[in-house]
């Protein structure tokens, strides 16, 4: 059997990471493309020497056209510019849009039966858009957000209650942004729902309304500190484990941006949702129930989301259709 064929469209920071990481899973071959002269062959050529060392096969390649990518089962895309100094998050959306306009027709073209995993920001509307201009069928295009935003709850909540990761679940729904939503509710330790902890004395309100705090700032907490570019370790490795369910049919329940067709009461929407991703895509969605305050906090970062889609329309219109 061929070995399956992995395409990372942008070799950034994270793009050189997802290469790292596919390869030490042994996920398959992997080609880079990027527009940068030199960056996607320099990076895929530092990594096919880690090869002998890791003890894995897999062809990694630069690439900087898009044929390369012909027959790829999985594209995760990265391509895009971080936003400036004096740079609106309209300007960037304006940019971004482009870069997926490019994307799209690459990927109608070369790799119409791939799973496309988009983590380019602004990510809710920039996977709507790429599902746009691919036209590849939505259950195959997603995004990836909640996963990293569900890894950042899970670590806080380790921290806090002094146990191993393993043992921590933890769900974030929503738009990747400032309006996610973190499901305290739904979030455990060894199966024990966090308000029955705080119950038990094992922790706060208070503590536990910081901890989400600091999870919908997560993004921003890394800026900071690094003060060039974000995250990368985990924004890749949350990436990984969508395209290895896909991959492996593992159908594990991930939270993931996906096309909305009437779930949650919304439509043509890319929003953060619980999802079952194996063999199909986006094999079902789960519809889990919310409370009045989870309502509201949903209800915002849906209309955020739908923002962002509208400055999508004024730039482009043919995607409306
Ligand atoms: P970076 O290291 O700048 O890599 C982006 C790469 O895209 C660069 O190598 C560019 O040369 C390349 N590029 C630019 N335009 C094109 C194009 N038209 N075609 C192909 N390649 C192009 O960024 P990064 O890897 O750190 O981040 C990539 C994206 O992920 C950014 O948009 C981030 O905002 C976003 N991001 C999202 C999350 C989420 O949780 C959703 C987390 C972290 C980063």
């Amino acid at each position: 059997m061929a070995r399956n064929k992995i395409a990372l469209i942008g070799a950034g920071q994270i793009g050189g990471t997802l290469a790292l990481l596919a390869g030490l899973k042994e996920l398959g071959d992997i080609v880079l493309f990027d527009v940068a002269d030199g960056v996607p062959d320099g990076k895929a050529l530092d990594l096919a020497q880690l090869t002998p060392v890791e003890g894995f096969d897999a062809g990694i390649w630069g690439a900087s056209s898009y044929d390369a990518i012909a027959g790829a089962d999985v594209v995760i895309v990265t391509a895009g510019v971080p936003r400036k100094p004096g740079m609106s998050r309209d300007d960037l959306l304006a940019i971004n849009l482009k870069v997926m306009e490019q994307v799209g027709a690459g990927l109608r073209k070369y790799a119409p039966d791939a799973f496309v995993i988009c983590i380019t920001n602004p990510l809710d509307a920039m996977v709507w858009a790429l599902q746009r201009t691919s036209g590849l069928p939505p259950e195959k295009v997603v995004g990836m957000a909640g996963v990293l935003d569900s890894a950042r709850f899970r670590f806080f909540l380790s921290e806090e209650f002094g146990v191993s990761v393993e043992d921590v679940t933890a769900f974030v729904m929503g738009g990747h942004g400032d309006t996610m939503v973190p499901l305290v509710r739904y979030s455990a330790v060894g199966g024990i729902p966090v308000p029955d902890l705080i119950r038990m004395g094992w922790t706060s309100e208070e503590r536990i309304a910081a901890i989400v705090q600091r999870v919908r700032d997560g993004g921003a907490e890394i800026v900071n500190l690094l003060k060039t570019g974000s995250a990368f370790y985990a924004p890749a490795a949350a990436a990984i484990a969508m395209a290895e369910s896909y991959l492996k049919d593992k159908k594990r329940v991930l939270p993931v941006a996906a096309r909305l067709d009437g779930e949650y009461g919304l439509r043509d929407i890319y929003l953060g949702v619980p999802a079952v991703i194996g063999a199909r895509g986006v094999e079902r969605i789960v519809e889990v129930e919310l409370d009045r305050s989870e309502r509201a906090m949903f209800e915002r970062s849906v209309a955020a989301v739908e923002g962002l889609v509208e400055a999508c329309l004024k730039i482009a219109p043919g995607l409306g259709k």
